[in-house]
């Protein structure tokens, strides 16, 4: 019993959280497939207890196959993604490639997991930093209503991928040793110019768009008017790189449609809220921090405060392990959702 399941980019950052994501959820599998590009082929991971070989994907790979988690990103995802759906698997997309389009879910199954109904094959999982952000705003939307967000945010260098984390570890060391290191991946790999991360806060995170957003941003704002179906939400981002390998923080600023809202009323819909652990006790210095969200499922929130100026804004710090809540273990769960609605 169980599913045929693949994992396209099983070798990438994503690809192995998601490989460890499934075997530790205990996900119902009866054969797992790995795949990734030429390059990686004929690596071995492991699976339970098991090794298996890498496989080049190619579009028989997909034959037989119930579900396919993809994050090899969008190019890989624009061609396979359809090849995999036309031989009859339900494909949970990490990229960028799919998310805006209007006859595909985007989900976070706590905030919207009713959407997936409406699937035609694709599903695809929203960006890291948007995921972790609408965790913490969909209780506080249901219970007061949202009228606006703004969003800085302190992101980990693993969302740019494996070789970003090197570049990290590498350039520390060796700046550390009185070395220099010639930067070569971040902000992007794609662009023209590359910055020194360790050390560093960089304002750039992907390309920039012609409006002066980077796409990161813009990601941010129009994912989360889609995920909480609300066109009309204010939303604006500053996406900043910051020199920690996993966990992206978030400084939130938002204002709640409802008048007269306190700092508890917020705590108290956030403690029981799903996928969310409120640790937010400034007196005794509690309060989230990346290297506690690391290997976690859970999006931490704290620092509640209210605005000095504005009486419906508030303040909050939203933190989570961005290759777990961010990709691997959002597109799981969208997958676990997938058999608890019945629709596989
Ligand atoms: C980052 N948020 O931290 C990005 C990574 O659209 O899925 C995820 C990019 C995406 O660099």
């Amino acid at each position: 019993a169980g599913y045929h399941v693949a994992v396209v980019g099983a070798t990438g950052a994503v690809g192995q959280q998601m490989v460890q994501t499934l075997e530790n959820r205990n996900f119902p599998i009866k054969k797992l497939t790995l795949l990734s590009s030429s390059r990686s082929a004929g690596k071995k991971m492991a699976f339970k207890g098991e090794e298996i070989t890498v496989q080049e994907a190619v579009p028989e790979s997909f034959e037989g196959v119930d579900i396919a988690l993809f994050s090899a990103g969008g190019s890989v995802s624009k061609k396979f993604a359809p090849e995999a759906v036309k031989r009859g698997a339900i494909v949970i997309d990490n990229t960028s490639a799919f998310r805006m389009e209007k006859d595909v879910p985007l989900v976070v199954p706590e905030v919207n997991e009713e959407d997936i109904k409406k699937h035609n094959g694709i599903i695809a999982n929203p960006n890291c930093s948007t995921i972790q952000m609408v965790v913490a705003l969909e209780p506080i939307r249901k219970q007061f209503g949202l009228k606006r967000v703004i969003v800085s945010t302190y992101q980990a260098v693993s969302g740019s991928g494996a070789a970003a984390v090197r570049e990290l570890n590498e350039q520390t060391k060796t700046l550390l040793e009185g070395g220099y290191y010639e930067p070569q991946v971040l902000p992007v790999k794609g662009d023209k110019k590359h910055f020194q991360i360790a050390f560093n806060a960089i304002p750039q995170i992907d390309v920039f768009t012609e409006n002066g957003f980077t796409f990161e941003e813009m990601k941010m704002i129009n994912e989360t008017k889609k995920i909480m179906h609300m066109p009309e939400l204010k939303v604006s981002a500053t996406c900043v790189r910051i020199p920690v390998a996993t966990g992206h923080s978030e400084s939130v600023y938002f204002e709640t449609e409802k008048e007269g809202v306190t700092v508890k009323h917020i705590q108290e819909v956030l403690e029981p809220a799903p996928g969310v652990v409120l640790e937010d006790k400034p007196e005794e210095q509690i309060y989230p921090m990346a290297i506690n969200a690391v290997g976690k499922y859970d999006t931490f929130v704290g620092r509640i405060r209210k605005d000095p100026d504005e009486s419906n804004g508030f303040h909050m710090w939203v933190v989570s392990d961005n290759l777990l809540k961010g990709a691997a273990w959002n597109s799981v769960q969208i997958a676990e959702s997938l058999i608890k609605l019945g629709l596989i």
